[in-house]
């Protein structure tokens, strides 16, 4: 990869995986939000000129169906949800440069523009495809109508895309056994004419682009082994009435795939209308030599790795330099789930009370981006008051108080060598941390091992017994951490968005933290500041019982409504699961090894809600093995209990912890099987 190291010379434009305007935001949504925001304004620190852009995706039948399901017109709900969300997104400090929506005019004249010079250049074709078709109401059922099983990995799928299963994008026609969603019949196949974007002659020039893209791993290697296995041409148009026409012609529309990322070029393009071509210019980052980076949720890597920078390589554009994907997130070791109340919605967390960095700091840094995590109460309130309450929080206040009331501000002394040293160190962390891994994790955590740092310089220095016998040697030391203050403000100003500015403030700086860049850290800080104030709050224990509570309860009268109504179209979670149909002989089943065992010790694994590490006897040896049981069975309780592990299994990681087997348990409640007389360990069962 040859990119110049940020900040380069060109503009950048960071964007956001534009978010369906048809529901509620929840934490869960947030974090590719938040990420992109963080990364911005990390990117700003370095000193890079850099756009944030995003926009409402209007298009497509996850509108289409909601607004039949709510009898409402798509562009009437879109618009409502479109405006809920130009409020939602600045309560969190994620600051678009523009949020535009996918219906708006600059959007349809760049997409009828985009699509023209794909016909222009001879990569539409035209063909006739079976299509899925209800044949009760006698219409065809593209993308979120119908629903059935994925091709590729025999998992249930929606209309274009395997969802829980391998994550593909399916093209109209492929799912098997489909059914419709409106009739909830077996869908029939029709005939229909489509157009195709023959992204298969692109193979060539997208490995070559999959070399040079920078960002997450995970954004390159499933791409690539994509194209290995072949590139098929892609579908470009759908039989529907809402989205954008395609260019002449009155009965299909384009699939909303087309339009949706030329948003980003569009809402670039209104911010350079807003602010003037001479102070962002968006052709010069679109059509020239600008830095274009994606932050997407995972399973839309497909559409931002492979049919998106083939259409800008047609259409005359320039390509995104990084894809950075995210990993997915849970809820309490569970999926969030809109339709059934599961979730924490963003209103519902500022309505709580707690200041929206406390939640961008959990998602930049409970672990990487492209890792799976998980939301609790519990992690939130540990991470709060661990890192932000016991350590950021901590040393700023008791540094700026020490200095307040003996100096009034920051002492007159030179900065030590040892600091100053230690905070180019951070810098370079923080650097090398957007430059190399697109990682606002480890840029927040250079930031967080500096106050570290701090707390331990000022404990092991102790000035409060210095300034009795060496004024000038406490000074010194107060200069330091004074110093050290600084640097963290600036080093953690893009993640604590809001707190990043209240310290700033208390060290008598003035303007805005943000419109310092990294180099500043080192600058001398003011010599008069006010009285400093604690930065954080703590989350008590009793919080943390309320809000689980709440959640919990919340859940529960979901479920019961459930029970109650049966809703169509929701699939029944507690319906039994219907009985496999394909038979297996002895033989295929003699090859699973399962054996008497008896659970050893049992704990808990760091970050893991579910997961539990367990050593379990099975006659012959000990094994470690991690089973997703800890929500229905108390740890203490599990030691002495007997087993059926699946000895063969091949072994897994999870959560960095090697399980060498499996634990037999039924349902998603994990209820383990037992056995019911005395059968030694390891006696095989068959
Ligand atoms: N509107 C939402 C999603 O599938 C979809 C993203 C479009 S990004 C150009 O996550
Ligand atoms: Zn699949």
């Amino acid at each position: 990869m040859s990119h110049k190291a940020y900040p380069t010379d060109d503009p950048a434009v960071v964007t956001c995986g534009l978010p369906y305007a048809n529901g509620d935001l929840h934490i869960g949504h947030l974090r590719t939000y938040v990420g992109g925001d963080v990364f911005t304004r990390a990117l700003r620190t370095l000193g890079q000129e850099t756009a944030f852009v995003c926009g409402s995706d209007f298009h497509g039948t996850p509108i289409a169906v909601q607004a039949t399901e709510e009898d409402t017109d798509p562009e009437e709900l879109a618009m409502e949800y479109h405006e809920r969300y130009q409020e939602t997104f600045p309560q969190f400090d994620v600051d678009f440069d523009n949020y535009g929506h996918t219906h708006e005019g600059t959007n349809r004249e760049l997409t009828h523009d985009i699509v023209e010079s794909l016909e222009a250049d001879g990569y539409i074709r035209e063909d006739e495809i079976l299509v899925a078709w209800d044949p009760q109401e006698s219409q065809p059922l593209p993308d979120r109508y119908v629903q059935g099983t994925c091709p590729y990995c025999g998992e249930q799928a929606r209309g274009d895309e395997c969802d829980d299963g391998c994550g593909r994008h399916l093209e109209p026609g492929e799912i098997e056994d489909p059914v419709s969603n409106i009739s909830g019949n077996p869908a029939e196949y029709r005939e229909r004419t489509h157009k195709f974007f023959t992204v298969s002659e692109l193979a060539d020039y997208l490995s070559s682009f999959l070399d040079r893209l920078e960002g997450t791993a995970n954004a390159r290697n499933q791409p690539r082994q994509w194209i290995e296995e072949g590139l098929e041409d892609w579908c470009i148009t759908r039989d529907l009435d809402w989205g954008f026409d395609y260019p002449d012609e009155d009965e299909l529309v384009l699939y909303v795939w087309v339009d949706a990322p030329i948003e980003y070029i569009a809402s670039t393009k209104q911010y350079t209308e807003r602010v003037g071509a001479s102070t962002y210019d968006y052709e010069e980052v679109w059509q020239e030599d600008g830095e274009i980076v994606h932050f997407i949720g995972r399973d839309i890597i497909q559409h931002h790795t492979i049919f998106w920078p083939a259409m800008l390589r047609v259409a005359g554009y320039s390509e995104p330099r990084a894809v950075v994907a995210s990993g997915f997130m849970s809820l309490d070791g569970d999926a969030f789930s809109t339709s059934r109340n599961r979730a924490v919605w963003a209103s519902e967390y500022l309505d709580e009370g707690f200041h929206p960095d406390l939640l961008r700091y959990y998602l930049t840094t409970v672990g990487g981006f492209q890792d799976d995590i998980d939301f609790s109460w519990e992690r939130f309130r540990e991470r709060v008051n661990g890192e932000l309450v016991g350590n950021v929080g901590n040393f700023a206040y008791r540094s700026l108080l020490f200095a307040y009331n003996n100096w009034g501000g920051t002492p007159d002394a030179d900065l030590s060598e040892e600091v100053e040293t230690r905070i180019r160190s951070a810098l370079e962390e923080f650097r090398a941390a957007i430059n190399n891994d697109y990682s606002t994790r480890k840029a927040t955590e250079a930031g967080v091992e500096l106050a570290g740092y701090g707390n331990r310089y000022i404990q092991n220095n102790e000035p409060w017994h210095l300034i009795r016998e060496d004024e000038a040697e406490a000074a010194q030391v107060i200069r330091d951490c004074i110093q050290l203050v600084k640097a963290v403000s600036i080093l953690l100003s893009p993640t604590l968005s809001g707190k990043s500015e209240q310290l700033w403030a208390q060290l008598g700086e003035t303007g805005s933290v943000h419109d310092t860049g990294l180099d500043d850290a080192l600058e001398t800080p003011p010599a008069a500041f006010d009285e400093p104030g604690e930065l954080f709050e703590k989350v008590e224990d009793d919080r943390v019982d309320e809000l689980n509570e709440k959640l919990q309860e919340r859940i529960n009268s979901m479920a019961d409504t459930d029970h109650n109504e049966s809703d169509e179209t929701d699939e029944a979670t507690d319906a039994v699961e219907p009985l496999s149909q394909e038979r297996i002989s002895h033989e295929t089943f003699s090859k699973l090894d399962l054996r008497v065992a008896e659970i050893r010790s049992a704990e808990p694994i760091e970050g893991a809600d579910k997961l539990l590490r367990l050593s379990v006897d099975i006659g012959v040896e000990e094994r470690q093995i991690v089973a997703g049981i800890r929500q229905l069975h108390d740890i203490d309780d599990l030691p002495g209990t007997t087993v059926v592990v699946a000895v063969n299994m091949e072994k897994a990681k999870l959560f960095g912890v090697e399980s060498n087997g499996m634990v037999l348990a039924a349902g998603e409640e994990a209820d383990l099987l037992t056995t019911h007389s005395n059968s030694p360990l390891g006696t095989k069962i068959r």
